[in-house]
């Protein structure tokens, strides 16, 4: 704003801050209701909901790839971008048509409510955060306005006893259509157009930082009252029972242990996570159930008490996320603890007919399985723990399941509440109804760890190592190859089965220098080796050697 220069001035700069602090003020307030309400009807989080829900496939493959493990927090930082950007237009139409400012952030408000509301999760109170907060940040911006401005060279206006302007400003009229008549105070300059108005600074800094003070406060006890609601203590006072059938112990040779090879088990903390969940859901397991009903004689519906009572099976699992491309990290192997999901089924009766079970979280997302892959004897479970510990909160506590061999959004349900046997040909799961294959076998693949691609290393003899997987068929034989040269045999480290991935590596290249290409192909036990032909991964996988590209110096 050049205070030279002739003509209108708008002060749009002060205009559009006080509809971000109201913008701000009214998402504060949203969050200190969800805070009382439900953590994940904040109104980000529930637009966040709706935008991972309503975006196309292809987009939120994108993110996954592009933004990998901070997907999410790109997502909330471009509502937050987005809500700015319009909070400060609302703020420039309030100067001039404030009713139509208050009208278009209750919209606002109101899109907030219609994400809360048709959340699967939702309660009926989901709807006050984005209301609530809506209507005191049209409060927010009205009183704002008044405060920032006065009638240009009258810069007693807004302190003397008598009307200010904008406040005296009949609804939805602007100062241009003021009527002349309107208060015998009102100063003549007034009524020949809004472009005399002026920003009365110190009545715009004050307003300002009260409503981010306001705005912090609340924003941060909402959090605050969030995190009271986390269900980490219910998970630390789980114990858990001893397994009825414990896991294959592992073979001495089962990790290699080198420097930058991926651990045979992954820790928890450095699991990945894969989920639609932009608030983990909370799940109590003292309130807990899970309902398997459907295409059964008999349903079933169980509390976590009854799941700690049964015989547990432990086993060692490698998870995959089908968004994984070739040598992405979206695979981890860990070790789980669980009830047999066949044993469950059994007694659930199923009824012939029944090839799917549709398997649903706390949060509403769903997911389909093969019938007769969870009855086919591998160690399908509904699982509670991770690595001898209660299964971590964002995966899937209080309980999930896990089976061997197909990828993670048609088996690995977390937070899983309900499953219904059903059919594939009744029934379509999240991802399937997103263009994804209805049913996803994990593709034999293989990953080249160490030494890493794009890096430079020393001349002389190196190790080159990865994992390579074939979940519930087993890795055979890993090969590697040095710039287009003949494949070469890696040793291959020592696995408790074949549902895990499985260590390898070439221990004596000899790196000369300039620039080399390392390409890597599994054999799994069925004798099918993997190809060339690259797959992207939508929408049953990704395939085709990891290739590499090191510098030697
Ligand atoms: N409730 C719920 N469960 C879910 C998902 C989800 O979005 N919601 N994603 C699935 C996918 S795509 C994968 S790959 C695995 C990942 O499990 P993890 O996060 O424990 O690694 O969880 C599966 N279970
Ligand atoms: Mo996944």
């Amino acid at each position: 704003m050049n205070g030279n220069q002739p003509g209108p001035r708008r002060y749009s700069w002060a205009a559009a801050l006080v509809g971000l602090v109201a913008g701000a003020v009214a998402l504060g307030v949203g969050e200190l209701v969800a805070g009382f309400v439900s953590p994940k009807a904040s109104p980000v989080i529930v637009v966040g909901d709706a935008a991972v829900d309503y975006t196309p496939a292809a987009v939120k493959d994108w993110a996954i790839r592009t933004f990998g493990a901070s997907d999410k927090l790109v997502l909330i930082g471009g509502i937050v971008v987005v809500l700015a950007l319009v909070a400060a237009g609302v703020g420039m139409l309030a100067r001039d048509r404030p009713r139509a400012a208050t009208a278009a952030l209750m919209a606002l408000g109101l899109l907030g409510v219609a994400a809360a509301v048709t959340r699967p999760d939702s309660g009926p109170l989901d709807l006050l955060p984005s209301l609530l907060g809506a209507a005191v940040g049209a409060w927010t911006l009205r009183a704002l306005t008044r405060r920032a401005w006065r009638a240009a060279g009258h810069d007693d206006v807004r302190t003397s006893p008598g009307p200010s302007p904008v406040r005296d400003a009949p609804e939805g009229a602007t100062a241009m259509d003021a009527p002349a008549g309107a208060g015998a105070e009102r100063p003549a300059v007034m009524r020949s157009g809004r472009e005399l108005y002026e920003v009365d600074r110190r009545g715009l800094l004050t307003g300002v930082v009260a409503g981010v003070v306001v705005a912090g406060a609340t924003g941060l006890a909402g959090r605050g009252l969030a995190e009271g609601m986390s269900v980490d203590t219910e998970r630390a006072a789980v114990a858990l029972p001893k397994p009825a059938v414990p896991a294959r112990p592992l073979p001495a040779g089962v990790d290699l242990r080198l420097t930058g090879l991926s651990p045979f088990s992954t820790p928890n903390r450095d699991f990945y996570r894969v989920d639609t969940a932009l608030v983990v859901p909370q799940v109590d397991p003292r309130t807990w159930t899970l309902k398997i009903h459907g295409l059964v004689d008999r349903p079933v519906e169980l509390t976590f008490a009854d799941l700690l009572r049964r015989p547990l099976t432990e086993a060692d699992v490698t998870l995959t996320c089908v968004s994984n491309d070739v040598g992405g990290p979206y695979v981890g192997n860990a070790r789980w603890l669980g009830a047999r999901l066949a044993d469950l089924l059994r007694e659930a009766g199923i009824r012939s007919g029944a090839d799917m079970l549709l398997s649903t979280s706390s949060d509403g997302w769903t997911c389909g399985t093969p019938v007769d892959i969870v009855m086919d004897g591998r160690d399908a479970l509904l699982a509670i723990a991770m690595n001898g510990e209660a299964l971590p909160v964002s995966h899937g506590f209080p309980a999930r399941q896990v089976v061997p061999g197909l990828y993670g959004y048609v088996s690995a349900t977390k937070w899983v509440t309900d499953i219904k046997v059903t059919r594939y040909d009744q029934d379509e799961a999240y991802w399937t109804s997103r263009g994804w294959a209805a049913k996803g076998p994990i593709k034999t693949e293989s990953r080249i760890d160490l030494p890493r691609g794009g890096t430079t290393i020393k001349a002389g003899r190196t190790a080159i190592a990865g994992v390579a997987w074939a979940q519930h068929r087993g890795v055979d034989a890993v090969e590697v190859r040095v710039d287009k040269g003949p494949w070469l045999r890696a040793r291959l480290a020592e696995v408790p089965g074949p549902d895990t991935w499985r260590q390898w590596v070439l221990d004596d290249w000899q790196a000369t220098p300039g620039r080399h290409t390392i390409e890597v192909r599994a054999t799994d036990a069925t004798g099918y080796t993997q190809t060339s032909a690259y797959a992207p991964p939508a929408p049953d996988g990704a395939s085709g050697w990891h290739s590499i590209l090191v510098v030697v110096e």
